[in-house]
């Protein structure tokens, strides 16, 4: 595989889908330059939030953390690109929207932790987990991207 093919999981939050941001948060991987693999519109189960947050088991948020993300739909992504996931997290900004510089996705569009309106993966290998979670292998598209001469050297 090569190395412009990374992927990120990148999930626009209830609140994100709500306030009307999948457009504007959409627009920011595709202005990049990132391309995207997948994308679907789910209300996800508990068991489903669960899952994906399950490194958070025992923290003292994890349970109003699955209810939020329960509360409405989510916009589930898979982008594609050269450091996708190291970028993907500096165009998100910090965990904490008060510590995120203005430009990036928090700093932008929200106040607080428990309203943060995006979720990217954290590493290559919670983003393979993650893929695998929410996408089916037939869900993943493969197409060449026109710009994509346009957009890397080689
Ligand atoms: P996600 O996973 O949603 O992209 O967030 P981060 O990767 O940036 O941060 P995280 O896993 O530590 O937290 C997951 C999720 O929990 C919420 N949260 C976090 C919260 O409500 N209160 C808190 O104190 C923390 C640390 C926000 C993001």
């Amino acid at each position: 595989m090569s190395c412009n093919q990374e992927q990120t999981f990148i999930a626009v939050k209830p609140d994100g889908v709500q306030r009307g941001l999948v457009g504007d948060i959409i627009k920011r991987f595709e202005q990049k330059g990132f391309r995207l693999v997948a994308m679907k519109m789910q209300q996800a189960s508990k068991e489903h939030l669960e899952k994906h947050y399950e490194d958070l088991k025992g923290r003292p948020f994890f349970n109003g953390l699955v209810e939020y993300m329960h509360s409405g739909p989510v916009v589930a992504m898979v982008w594609e690109g050269l450091n996708v996931v190291k970028t993907g997290r500096v165009m998100l900004g910090e965990t904490n929207p008060a510590d995120s510089k203005p430009g990036t996705i928090r700093g932008d569009f929200c106040i607080q932790v428990g309203r943060n309106i995006i979720h990217g993966s954290d590493s290559v290998e919670s983003a393979k987990k993650e893929i695998a979670l929410w996408f089916k292998p037939e869900e993943l598209t493969n197409y060449k991207s026109c710009a994509r001469a346009w957009v890397y050297e080689d």
